[in-house]
């Protein structure tokens, strides 16, 4: 241990994890003295947690002049003023790896549901409809058909492994093309949408992605092809899939995430072709202590070596 307040957590991320924060590292705690980043105790801390839904914005890190590791639990970073951060020479880590299986299971969940009308099937038979009406609307069919991802990174890769179980084709559009990889590359977004049946979005967030998946995007996607967002709602411009869906210029949506949220608008919950989660992609009992623990051993290394281990830049 540093020193006693050399760690600063800014939000609470659960009892256990609040408690082991404070055994380990004596961390101080943001959510029970507001007055923190404004008193004599900011100059010490050399070390912040948060969480990727909390962040840690520009006002933050200019209060702490002492500030030289920002630990985040949580992939994503567009949450961090990380141009500051790497402005000042400030470290960030983030918790990559032991979440992408459980993330990418999520995007498959969510193709199963949405293509084998999961949802509405489950209530057909809860109601009693399947008793009175008898069959369910025919649904469609995954297994060999075509998959396009965008953002080839370890969520997307962990998502194109899986399906190979299904006999599916897999092409991909990224910021960069992977020579390493054996999948197609598709030159462009719109080529790649117009190639595939499902369209599984698993790219960073921030500005550079803000509604990249447009509704040009939908239309080149087609009447029969499916969403399937698990990466963040900015990504997606709500406005334009509503309106895809409302038309029928698209034939259903799986989303873990969603632009505003938390809540999803009404008039998409009203189509029965759209399956939607709370933003619980890597929510399992154990990625989440994978994760936990991930952050305290960033913290540890950097404390001990003046590194962090996950590293979001060099
Ligand atoms: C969320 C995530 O943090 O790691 C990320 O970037 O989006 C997820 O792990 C989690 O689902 C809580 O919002």
């Amino acid at each position: 241990m540093e020193t006693e307040s050399a760690v600063l957590q800014l939000t609470s991320m659960g009892q256990a994890f609040d408690d082991a924060l404070r055994q380990r590292f004596g961390a101080i705690r943001l959510w029970e003295d507001k007055t923190l980043l404004t008193s004599e105790r900011a100059a010490a801390v050399a070390a912040i947690v948060t969480s990727v839904r909390y962040g840690c914005d520009q006002r933050t890190i200019q209060a702490l002049p002492g500030l030289r590791a920002i630990c985040s639990w949580g992939a994503g970073v567009d949450t961090i003023a990380v141009d500051l951060a790497k402005s000042r020479g400030i470290q960030i880590s983030n918790t990559p790896d032991v979440l992408d299986d459980c993330v990418a299971d999520l995007a498959w969940g969510l193709m199963l549901a949405v293509a084998r009308d999961i949802v509405s099937a489950n209530q057909y038979v809860r109601n009693g409809e399947w008793r009175e009406l008898g069959k369910f609307p025919l649904s469609t069919r995954i297994s060999g058909k075509r998959l396009g991802i965008l953002g080839l990174g370890r969520i997307g890769a962990a998502v194109a492994k899986r399906a190979i179980g299904f006999s599916m084709e897999v092409r991909y559009f990224s910021r960069s093309h992977h020579q390493d990889s054996l999948l197609a590359f598709e030159p462009s977004l719109l080529d790649l949408a117009k190639w595939s049946d499902f369209l599984v979005v698993a790219c960073p967030g921030g500005p550079a992605t803000k509604h990249l998946v447009s509704s040009a995007v939908f239309e080149a996607l087609g009447p029969n092809g499916i969403l399937i967002n698990v990466a963040r709602g900015s990504v997606v411009d709500l406005a334009a899939l509503i309106n895809a869906l409302e038309q029928n210029k698209l034939g259903g949506a799986g989303l873990d995430v969603i632009e505003g949220e938390p809540g999803a608008p009404s008039r998409l919950l009203e189509r029965r072709n759209v399956v939607v989660t709370p933003h619980v992609g890597s929510a399992t009992r154990e990625t989440r202590l994978a994760m936990e623990r991930l952050v305290i051993d960033n913290l540890s290394s950097f404390f001990r070596t003046g590194r962090v281990l996950n590293p979001v830049f060099q």
